[in-house]
């Protein structure tokens, strides 16, 4: 048995967060697949009884150990293998406001919109496709301006700040109707930074339910 298990599945930008620092630090891992688009799995009373009362992906579980929230997930595995770690209390509030910003206003905002423009039927109406383009241009643009500063969030080095916040950003450009990388070229540069850090890899080659049966 694998030292971790995740509960995800390959579309999910929120579980790639997890599983890519999960790969970067080598970790002995598996992915558990969640069928979240046909069986609706997440919404079952036996996934939200035996796995996660939120009804959500990521969960990782480390022994007796089952921990939901990717951010949580990420500190805890800082924590525990001194990797990606913010280094001293100004860094661990620092990467705690990025990843708190992140969750509610980057990829709180592209996980949805993505959702709606692919997988939603009927797919999103055009108002709230439009409030939420509008919110995701204004705060990648914040994210971009960061990036100018230094190579990663937080400065030299990668921290969870960084794979918290690239979580939807390796996705196919046309699940977005938009090219991220090409409006911000800092956050650009950036991603090609941390893709080319030893065990990174493609969230639709690291976790399972890609593609999607027709
Ligand atoms: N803030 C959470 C978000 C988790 C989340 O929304 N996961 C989605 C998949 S991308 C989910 O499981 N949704 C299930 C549902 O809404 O029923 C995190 O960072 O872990």
């Amino acid at each position: 048995m694998a030292e971790y298990e995740l509960y995800c599945f390959a579309q999910s930008g929120n579980a790639y967060r997890a599983a890519l620092m999960l790969n970067l630090i080598g970790a002995d891992w598996k992915p558990v697949y969640v069928d979240f688009f046909k069986g609706g799995e997440t919404r079952t009373p036996r996934y939200r009884t035996d796995v996660n009362e939120m009804g959500e992906v990521p969960v990782l579980v480390h022994g007796a150990k089952k921990l939901s929230q990717s951010g949580v997930i990420l500190t805890y595995l800082a924590e525990g293998t001194n990797k990606f770690l913010p280094r001293g209390d100004d860094e661990r509030f620092e990467a705690l406001r990025w990843i708190i910003f992140d969750n509610q206003k980057v990829n709180g905002f592209l996980g949805p919109y993505r959702f709606l423009r692919n997988f939603a039927r009927p797919a999103g109406d055009p108002a709230v496709m439009a409030f939420l383009k509008g919110r995701i241009d204004g705060n990648l643009a914040i994210v971009d301006k960061r990036l100018a500063k230094a190579p990663f969030m937080l400065g030299a080095l990668p921290t969870i700040a960084d794979l918290s916040l690239c979580a939807y950003l390796y996705y196919p450009a046309d699940e977005f109707g938009f090219d991220i990388a090409a409006g911000h070229k800092n956050i650009a540069a950036w991603l090609d930074r941390i893709k080319a850090l030893p065990g990174w890899a493609h969230p639709y080659d690291l976790m399972p339910g890609y593609p999607l049966p027709k």
